[in-house]
């Protein structure tokens, strides 16, 4: 069976999937074009791609030989799963692994903004640091704040623990449905069965739904005017959640306080209104970038391909 695995993955997990398959990597490790990603579809029975490939219906116009993808990610809305299900081809992700980690660069964001540390590095990094003075750089607290989470799964629950637990934070969300009542219970959590009222009522918000079209521009200017000015907006899900110039013009115009992202609509472009603005923190898509996330995301991807390998039921299966 040849597998392509699309950008380098930690080196423990390349070699176990090389022990048990032949495997192709890619060398160069940078993003592949449409026109490769094409013909690698001829060319292997399983692909691994990440978020940066883009797999959408025309990668299969001229045929295909893959039979699986295996997403090194949980999130695969960068996957036509329409189109790859019309081909007969099974698509897996790697939920869970990178629960952690992300809650980590939400809370890493979150307190990046309210205590404002990007602007106080830039700030002593260019020499501008006149010392210490009661009313420098005064940033928000976070005890007793209302930290709004816009979905409630694994990674939400993972960033309101941190968020209720270690920082004292109060804790609403939004979503299609109330969570379990056992997470209720932890959390104190008050569910909002509308979006706005959420952001209406939050002094952080954070969002943890899917990107994809149905959640295209969920923040937009409306929704940001929903916010309170005092209040922050964090994004480590996808970014074209958010409507980005939207964004820009609120933080110019301090409707909102500030922002924290980590997630960009055409990755690694990053928006050049918000390039200018002190109160954002820009993160390159460090969501699940530590040692130990990466590999178990890894062996994630490839226990599916070993199940599919086998003909077993595949464990992470998304279509
Ligand atoms: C991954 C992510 O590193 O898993 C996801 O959905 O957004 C990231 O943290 C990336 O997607 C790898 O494909």
């Amino acid at each position: 069976m040849r597998v392509l695995v699309t950008r380098r993955w930690p080196e423990e997990v390349e070699r176990a999937l090389q022990e048990r398959f032949e495997v192709v990597l890619n060398g160069p490790d940078r993003p592949l074009s449409q026109a490769e990603l094409a013909r690698a579809m001829n060319e292997f029975d399983v692909l691994c791609p990440t978020v940066s490939d883009k797999i959408d219906a025309a990668v299969f116009d001229n045929g295909c030989r893959v039979r699986l993808i295996a997403n090194y990610g949980v999130g695969f809305d960068h996957i036509d799963l329409a189109a790859a299900k019309a081909e007969g081809i099974a698509v897996t992700n790697t939920p869970g692994v990178l629960t952690d980690a992300t809650a980590d660069i939400a809370l890493t964001l979150l307190l990046m903004a309210a205590r404002r540390a990007g602007e106080g590095e830039r700030e002593l990094r260019d020499g501008r640091w006149s010392g210490w003075r009661p009313t420098h750089l005064i940033g928000s607290a976070l005890k007793g704040k209302v930290l709004g989470l816009v979905g409630m799964g694994r990674i939400a629950v993972a960033t309101a623990r941190r968020a209720k637990h270690g920082f004292g934070m109060r804790v609403a969300y939004y979503g299609r449905r109330e969570c379990e009542p056992e997470i209720a219970r932890e959390l104190e959590a008050e569910f909002f069965p509308d979006l706005h009222a959420l952001l209406g009522a939050s002094d952080f918000v954070s969002l943890h739904v899917p990107g994809g079209a149905e959640t295209t521009n969920l923040i937009d200017a409306k929704a940001l005017a929903a916010m309170k000015p005092t209040s922050y907006l964090i994004n480590t899900a996808r970014g074209g959640i958010v409507d980005h110039d939207a964004l820009a013009d609120a933080l110019d115009n301090h409707r909102i306080a500030g922002a924290g992202l980590d997630v960009y609509p055409h990755e690694p472009e990053v928006p050049a209104a918000l390039l200018g603005l002190e109160n954002v923190v820009l993160l390159p898509h460090l969501g699940s970038a530590n040692a130990e996330t990466r590999i178990a995301m890894g062996m994630k991807a490839l226990a599916n391909v070993e199940a599919f390998a086998k003909g077993e039921p595949l464990p992470d299966r998304v279509a």
